[in-house]
């Protein structure tokens, strides 16, 4: 089997683990670390949890870091509602219609591969001591719609360097849970289950990229990947990978379920790009979910490279040709 060799980042590319603490609302990581993980599990959706306002938010912010956007909010009825998660069926509203059969505590993540200190750990262990931060991000999928969501997470590369990976991790891949019997779709083969995503390090650890277990104030519903996924607002929608149950440090660029299934349609980098057709579609413009009333959609809007984050992230492609390297 041949495989097109994913370029590795420039040694000096990676970014800096925590510059960016200063946060307009945080998260009480101690009181709101157990409800993430005990609530969500089943049935009703979860009570709202408390997000603390800062008095002031700090200085630009949230368009200096990209960890805010004033751009209104998709509704949240419409974000629980209006999904993408093929392991509950391939409709719009068959994950959040889906019975809530996937348990979601106890719930652990098993981490492998090129670091120091491997192992399967609880959720709560994974991120213990985390202070969840709410950012509040465009997320564009690869089908022509976007919207707005304030999620809940951590950066991601807060939770990787406790496992102390090494100078030969080059790429993180994720793995989602399939189990048929909580996840009725993945008896249908859509895709090559688990459904399977990857980053390069430097994209992992970069600040944008979050870990989440939560949004609009509240844990995530399974619908939308509860009880962890990962959020990578500068990509499509598809690597923003949900119910997360392993992590490994690779060499290579680890297989991903879209990209083993169609690779002229979704790359391994899927960074949002205008320039770049799908196959199938234009990416130059998307259909903002941000309607009222009836109306799920607001109107048709530019889409921006790297989805409006391009001053954060792309340094991180210099030298790439991003029309070869989607
Ligand atoms: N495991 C899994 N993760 C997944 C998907 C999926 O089908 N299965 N769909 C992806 C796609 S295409 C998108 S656009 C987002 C949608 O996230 P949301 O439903 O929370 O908006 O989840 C991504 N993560
Ligand atoms: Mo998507």
């Amino acid at each position: 089997m041949s495989r097109t060799r994913i370029p590795t980042p420039p040694a000096a590319g990676i970014t800096g683990e925590s510059v960016y603490r200063d946060r307009r609302r945080l998260l009480q990581a101690l009181a709101l670390a157990p409800a993430l993980v005990a609530a969500g599990c089943r049935g009703e959706p979860p009570p709202p949890m408390d997000v603390p306002r800062a008095a002031t938010p700090p200085p630009g912010g949230g368009e200096a870091t990209g960890f805010d956007t004033d751009e209104p909010l998709t509704r949240e009825q419409d974000a629980t509602s209006y999904n993408n998660f093929y392991e509950f069926g391939s409709g719009k509203t068959d994950p959040s219609r889906a019975r809530k059969t996937l348990v979601t505590s106890p719930w652990s993540v098993a981490v492998s591969g090129e670091c120091a200190r491997p192992g399967t750990v609880p959720l709560e262990t994974l991120l213990k001591g985390l202070v969840p931060e709410e950012r509040i991000y465009r997320m564009r999928c690869v089908e022509g719609w976007s919207m707005v969501i304030p999620w809940l997470g951590v950066p991601l590369g807060q939770v990787l360097k406790r496992f102390e990976p090494g100078a030969d991790a080059k790429f993180v891949a994720f793995t989602s849970l399939a189990d048929p019997r909580q996840m009725p779709g993945v008896r249908v083969p859509i895709l090559d289950w688990p459904y399977r995503e990857g980053l390069r390090i430097d994209e992992a650890m970069h600040p944008l990229t979050l870990l989440v277990t939560g949004m609009y104030g509240k844990p995530l519903q399974q619908q939308n990947g509860a009880p962890l996924r990962l959020v990578v607002p500068w990509k499509y929608g598809f690597k923003g990978i949900k119910s997360i149950v392993a992590i490994e440090f690779t060499r290579k660029a680890p297989r991903t379920a879209w990209n083993d299934m169609q690779p002229r349609e979704y790359g391994f980098f899927a960074n949002v790009n205008p320039a770049v057709d799908h196959p199938r579609w234009s990416q130059a413009t998307e259909r903002r979910i941000a309607g009222d009333g009836n109306r799920l959609f607001a109107d048709r809007i530019p889409t921006r490279p790297f989805n409006g984050y391009a001053d954060q992230v792309a340094g991180l492609y210099r030298g790439m040709d991003l029309a070869r390297w989607y």
